[in-house]
């Protein structure tokens, strides 16, 4: 597991420098936040987070995915939650991945910038009262759901660095947020923006 796959490789260092800043430098949030490229199936930790569908009842991508790792059990758990409206989030059990929890939240269709923060927004909000200490984000709406993933990755890490910033009282208790990439180009995509979003010293 590469949890401690820091946000600041060389790369991304010498792209820094040429961006502009967007917010303060802040040593404790940069040290929360990660950046991966795995299957999200196979984190070990408090949450990972769906891009589910409004009947959470399972899919392609990365729903497809979690729902066979997780094993049939959570497809249950799922049913009895009566679907989810976009931009909502609903937790369940993990069932047999590694991940102690399933956060499903529901990314628009298409461009549709406040509902993928809400999305993002809301999928903390459940972290916060199950007094989770981490999670890890799948890039919500940005394969069959068709948002731009440059944009969506915009999108996410605006809507997480402003969550921070309002949730000093959090901050203790959490220990890291990732984002986890699967293809190259969101890998891409997030090594370009962290900078701007979690600028280093
Ligand atoms: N681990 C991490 N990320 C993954 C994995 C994986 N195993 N597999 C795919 N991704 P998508 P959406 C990435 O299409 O756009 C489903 O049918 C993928 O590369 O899974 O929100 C649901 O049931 C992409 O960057 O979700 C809904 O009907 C990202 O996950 C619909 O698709 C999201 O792509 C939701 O569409």
């Amino acid at each position: 597991q590469a949890y401690e796959e820091r946000i600041f490789s060389p790369r991304n260092l010498k792209r820094a420098a040429t961006l502009t800043r967007k917010y303060e430098h802040n040593e404790e949030f940069n040290r929360k936040i990660s950046l991966i490229q795995a299957d999200i199936t196979k984190l070990k930790i408090d949450a990972i987070v769906n891009a589910a569908n409004e009947t959470l009842l399972g899919g392609g991508g990365v729903d497809g995915a979690i729902h066979r790792a997780a094993g049939p059990e959570l497809r249950h758990e799922c049913w009895e939650l009566n679907g989810c409206d976009t931009g909502d989030a609903k937790i369940t059990k993990g069932y047999d991945l590694p991940s102690k929890h399933v956060i499903h939240t529901v990314g628009p269709v298409g461009e549709k910038q406040q509902l993928l923060r809400n999305a993002y927004e809301r999928s903390m909000q459940v972290m916060c009262e199950n007094n989770l200490k981490s999670v890890a984000f799948s890039n919500i709406s940005t394969g069959v759901y068709g948002y731009p993933r440059g944009k969506a990755g915009h999108v996410a890490l605006d809507t997480i660095r402003k969550w921070l910033e309002k949730s000093s009282d959090y901050l203790d208790k959490l220990d890291r947020i990732i984002f986890c990439v699967f293809e190259d180009e969101n890998k891409d995509v997030y090594e370009t923006l962290l900078p701007i979003y979690f600028p280093p010293p």
